[in-house]
């Protein structure tokens, strides 16, 4: 069966999306014709701002890392900001909350990092219940941002599997989608008690690679067209395989453009499909 929401446009989507944030993303999307995120995983401001300056015609979002950061200053965020507005993308804290709503609602708006204050996007692990959710909303929704929660992990012997999966996506319908739009997952996770795709939540993959299928860590890789046509996933996203190329600036905007496409080739076809 068709999952209903794989064959509607991201922008037919963006124009029904109650959440600022993810209809930002969608329109992104669908006006820059890419559901490509990076993932900077570089460790000094320099590094970053130069991968980001690089992708940034090819994406629709940049993923960060904040706290591996080593020579982290407010300016840094400061300027990921005017780079996003400039070249139209959202940017997305891949924090990974795992706390207490208490805990989580300090580590969101204070410390160093200040996270609620550039960051569209954010995500949880649904790990400690639902306090995490409303935790996080008292910081974000007030201003517009979105969040995800980790639904499944693309790492080999994770945890998030079947019942937890499916509370998880209990929780986000609990929680509404004026807050928690989507998920990291390996596939249409909201598919299930959903078979009208009346809710649209968007699914955000990583584990994604045109090459290598793993690392020695346990990451395991598959290829944008497994993730957006045979998974249904709506973004795709890509730390090493993009930023790690070798041959400078020029080589790591053709590597990205080639996910693009790929992910955009197939994100098209899944349209169609009957
Ligand atoms: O299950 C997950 C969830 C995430 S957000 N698996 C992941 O790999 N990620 C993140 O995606 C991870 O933290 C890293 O920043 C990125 C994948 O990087 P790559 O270099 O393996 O493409």
């Amino acid at each position: 069966m068709v999952y209903p929401t794989t064959v509607k446009t991201y922008l037919e989507r963006a124009a029904s999306h109650p959440n600022a944030a993810a209809r930002k993303l969608l329109e992104i999307m669908d006006r820059k014709k890419t559901n490509l995120c990076v993932s900077v995983d570089v460790t000094t401001s320099a590094e970053v701002l130069e991968v980001v300056r690089n992708v940034a015609p090819a994406v629709c979002m940049v993923k960060t890392h904040i706290d591996i950061i080593s020579d982290f200053t407010p300016a840094l965020t400061e300027e990921l900001a005017k780079l996003a507005d400039e070249f139209d993308f959202v940017i997305f804290e891949d924090r990974k909350f795992a706390d207490i709503g208490n805990t989580v609602a300090l580590q969101y708006s204070s410390g160093v990092h200040k996270i609620a204050d550039w960051s569209h996007i954010t995500n949880a692990h649904p790990l400690p219940g639902p306090g995490i959710i409303s935790g996080l909303g008292t910081v974000g929704k007030p201003k517009g941002r979105a969040l995800l929660l980790l639904a499944e992990m693309s790492s080999k012997g994770n945890l998030a599997t079947g019942e937890y999966t499916k509370t998880a996506v209990q929780m986000a319908r609990d929680a509404g989608r004026d807050w928690v739009v989507g998920f990291i997952a390996m596939g249409r996770v909201d598919a299930e008690g959903d078979p009208e795709g009346k809710e649209d939540f968007l699914i955000l993959t990583p584990g994604v690679g045109l090459v290598a299928k793993g690392d020695k860590l346990g990451q395991q890789y598959r290829t944008p067209r497994e993730v957006v046509y045979d998974s249904g996933c709506d973004v795709i996203i890509v730390g090493r395989g993009i930023y790690g190329v070798q041959g400078g600036r020029e080589a790591v905007l053709a590597e990205a453009e080639k996910y693009r496409e790929e992910g955009w080739k197939a994100y098209e076809e899944r349209l169609t499909r009957a």
